[in-house]
C-alpha cells in the first residue's frame, strides 16, 4: 500500500453493465469485486457503485464500476450510464435465449460509441438448462470483433479472467493517475489548449 516512488501507474476506467433483468449482472460485480456469491441477491435499485483493481505488473487498471438497474425496463435512460464509459460487460444468460437477444441488441447500441465491449454469457454452471450455444455466442462476438466468455458468478468461473482480459484491452493513455508518489497530483497542461512555459515532458 505504500505510495512511494516506484508504485505502478494507476490507470481509472468507468466500465459499466447491462442487459436484460435477473441475467447476473450484480451478482458478476460482486464476485469480482468480493469474491462472494449469493443465491438472493437483491435486485438493483437505480445503480449500484463499486471498484476494483487489476494488477497488470507494471500498471494497475482500477475500474469505476456501474451497476446498472432500471435500464432493463427503461431502455431510453441506459445512454446515462454507459456515456463516457471506456468499457462495458454486456451480459445475458445461457439458460434463456432471450436475454441473449437483448444482449445483441445491447451490443448493436454500444458498437457506435469508442466503449470496448464484453460479451458475457454467464450461469455457466446451468448447462443442463443452456438455451443459447457457447458455439453461436462466440461466432456472434467475433463476426463483431468483441470480447466474449461464458462467466458463473456462483462458481467463479472466468469472472476474474474477463476483467482481466478487458483490463488488458484497454489503451493506457486516457486518465491516469497523475503521478503517485510526486506529492500531488495537479499535474497540469494535458487537456487545455493554452499551454506556453513547457513542462518536463513536452514535444516528442
Ligand atoms: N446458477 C447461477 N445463478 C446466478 C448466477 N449469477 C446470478 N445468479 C442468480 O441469478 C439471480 C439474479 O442475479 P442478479 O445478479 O441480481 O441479476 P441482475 O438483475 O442482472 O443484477 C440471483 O438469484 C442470483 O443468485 C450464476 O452464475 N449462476
Ligand atoms: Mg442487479
Amino acid at each position: 500500500m505504500a505510495g512511494a516512488a516506484g508504485t505502478p501507474k494507476v490507470f481509472h476506467f468507468k466500465l459499466v453493465l447491462l442487459g436484460d433483468a435477473s441475467v447476473g449482472k450484480s451478482c458478476l460485480v460482486v464476485r469480482f469485486a468480493k469474491g462472494e456469491f449469493y443465491e438472493y441477491q437483491e435486485p438493483t435499485i437505480g445503480a449500484a457503485f463499486m471498484t476494483q483493481t487489476v494488477s497488470l505488473g507494471d500498471v494497475v487498471v482500477k475500474f469505476e464500476i456501474w451497476d446498472t438497474a432500471g435500464q432493463e425496463r427503461y431502455k431510453s435512460l441506459a445512454p446515462m450510464y454507459y456515456r463516457g464509459a471506456a468499457a462495458a460487460v454486456i451480459v445475458y444468460d445461457i439458460t434463456s435465449k432471450e436475454s441473449f437477444d437483448a444482449a445483441k441488441s445491447w451490443v448493436v447500441e454500444l458498437q457506435s460509441t469508442d466503449t470496448l465491449i464484453a460479451l458475457a454469457g454467464n450461469k455457466s454452471d446451468l448447462d443442463g438448462d443452456r438455451q443459447v450455444e457457447r458455439e453461436t455466442a462466440q461466432a456472434y462476438a467475433d463476426d463483431m470483433g468483441i470480447l466474449f466468455m461464458e462467466t458463473s458468478a456462483k462458481s467463479g468461473q472466468n469472472v476474474q479472467e474477463i476483467f482481466h482480459e478487458i483490463a488488458v484491452r484497454l489503451p493506457k493513455q486516457s486518465k491516469e493517475d497523475a503521478e503517485v508518489g510526486k506529492g500531488g497530483f495537479a499535474v497540469r497542461g494535458q487537456a487545455g489548449g493554452s499551454s506556453p512555459a513547457g513542462g518536463c515532458c513536452g514535444g516528442s
